[in-house]
């Protein structure tokens, strides 16, 4: 099992979102491991976002993310990083497929609802921006992994 960030934006949140997101994570059988609403200080932001600093839409991104609630999420499950992105669709909304989250919930590149960690080392990198160690409840089973464990692995 790997694990991944992933929150929802201020703009999926605003819109009632929250409930919606987090049932296709479930649903898709992947485990949540942190969530806590919170609202990102500007330090947070930067950290988050540091590897855009001195991009035209830097300063804007900084100032949505900041701009109210984002619910973040540690989610664990078989190759999760790769699948939270499938799931969550490409950056720019009308180029997501239909039935990922930013094709159905989004309208613009910028606020486009969700995010997810792109690799390993950005999920281990903004998991520790986001939460302490004692936060993540692991060590339990969801009935998923009841599944995965009987299962023969896949190359
Ligand atoms: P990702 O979220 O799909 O990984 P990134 O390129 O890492 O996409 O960009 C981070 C976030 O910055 C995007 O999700 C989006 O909110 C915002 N963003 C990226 N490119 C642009 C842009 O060209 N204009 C406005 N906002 C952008
Ligand atoms: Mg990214």
């Amino acid at each position: 099992m790997n694990r991944t960030f992933v929150a929802i934006k201020p703009d999926g949140v605003k819109r009632g979102l929250i409930g919606n997101i987090i049932r296709r994570i479930e649903h898709k059988g992947y485990k949540i491991v942190g969530l806590k609403m919170l609202q990102p200080t500007l330090e947070i932001a930067e950290q988050h976002y540091a590897e855009h600093k001195g991009k035209p839409f830097y300063q804007s991104l900084i100032n949505y993310i900041t701009s109210g609630p984002i619910v973040a999420m540690v989610v664990e499950g078989k190759n999760v990083i790769e699948g939270m992105r499938h799931m969550m669709g490409s950056t720019v909304p009308n180029d997501a497929q239909v039935g990922t989250i930013r094709a159905d919930f989004a309208q613009t590149k910028e606020c486009n609802t969700i995010h997810g960690s792109d690799c390993c080392e950005s999920a281990e990198r903004e998991i520790n921006i986001y939460f302490k160690p004692e936060e993540l409840c692991e060590g339990w089973k969801t009935m998923m992994e009841y599944v995965w464990e009987s299962m023969p692995e896949e190359s």
